[in-house]
């Protein structure tokens, strides 16, 4: 198996600072948790930004902000969200390209998210791979749900994608497919030839499925995007949640990747200076 590339997703769209003291919501919080994430034993840092006042924001200038920061205190693989939140327009959220990161994400299908639809019809996703392809970015596909791989398949297709490709298993949003060990190897098995996979299990799901993908040669995203607790009820830090990924990892046999070996896992060339 390969070493362990274990993402850090600190921040997404949905998190309040009411729910938990640790979100980190100015580019030096942003900074400050890929230096403790990257020390922790993380290679990636998936990307959302906030305001100063904690609300959500796609703003070019405020992932500026926040890239120069992260740069500033780490080595790590910079992945921006194309996602962003519930009820942006498509062109706010393929704005931050621009600033040609190394990775940024496609999540590839429409999914219910709790009482709300995260929306990425063919429209949507072609236009945000069209701008990966301008601006030379490298996709991490999210799936949400097993329909997500067959619509990955027709942007192949249509020649906007070429596999293998990174993947992740986004797995136990409410209205998307549930964090179970038989969807995960369901999953895996219908992956196309020589892509690499994740898995970010979302709560309390978080922890088994890491657990899981270590042992089956996959790799692992956590972070407080998709869940905040470190054990019943008591509140996470990013870095803590990765200490402990590296240490049931260790005990697995598998080390950890450092960004630069992540980077040869996943085919990405070396970090441009900046
Ligand atoms: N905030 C979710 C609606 C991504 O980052 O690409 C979408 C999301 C996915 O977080
Ligand atoms: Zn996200």
């Amino acid at each position: 198996m390969d070493p362990l590339i274990v993402t850090v997703a600190p921040v997404g769209a949905e998190l309040t600072p009411g729910q938990t003291p640790h979100l980190a919501v100015t580019p030096e919080q942003l900074g400050e948790v890929a230096f403790t994430c990257r020390e922790a034993g993380a290679a990636l840092i998936h990307v959302h930004c906030r305001n100063d006042d904690g609300t959500n924001t796609h703003e070019v200038a405020r992932f500026k902000q926040a890239y120069d920061a992260i740069r500033a205190r780490s080595d790590l693989i910079v992945q921006f969200s194309t996602g962003g939140a519930i009820g942006m327009t498509p062109q706010e959220r393929a704005a931050v390209l621009q600033l040609r990161p190394e990775m940024a994400t496609l999540t590839c299908g429409t999914v219910n998210f709790g009482d709300e639809v995260f929306e990425n019809s063919f429209p949507i996703m072609r236009g945000i791979l069209a701008a990966m392809n301008e601006y030379g970015v490298r996709p991490e596909l999210e799936i949400f749900d097993k329909g997500h791989l067959s619509n990955a398949r027709i942007l192949e297709r249509e020649g906007l994608l070429s596999f293998p490709q990174h993947v992740d298993f986004v797995l136990g949003v409410p209205g998307g497919l549930e964090a179970d060990a038989r969807n995960l190897c369901d999953l895996v098995g219908y992956l196309p030839a020589g892509c690499t996979w994740s898995v970010a299990g979302i709560g309390r799901m978080q922890l088994p499925m890491a657990t899981m993908a270590i042992a089956m040669g996959g790799h692992v995203r956590v972070g407080l995007e998709d869940n905040i607790y470190y054990s019943k009820g008591r509140l996470a830090r990013n870095d803590e949640l990765v200490a402990r990924i590296v240490r049931i990892a260790a005990e697995l046999g598998r080390p950890v990747a450092t960004p630069d070996r992540a980077r040869e896992i996943l085919g990405l060339n070396r970090r441009a200076p900046g």
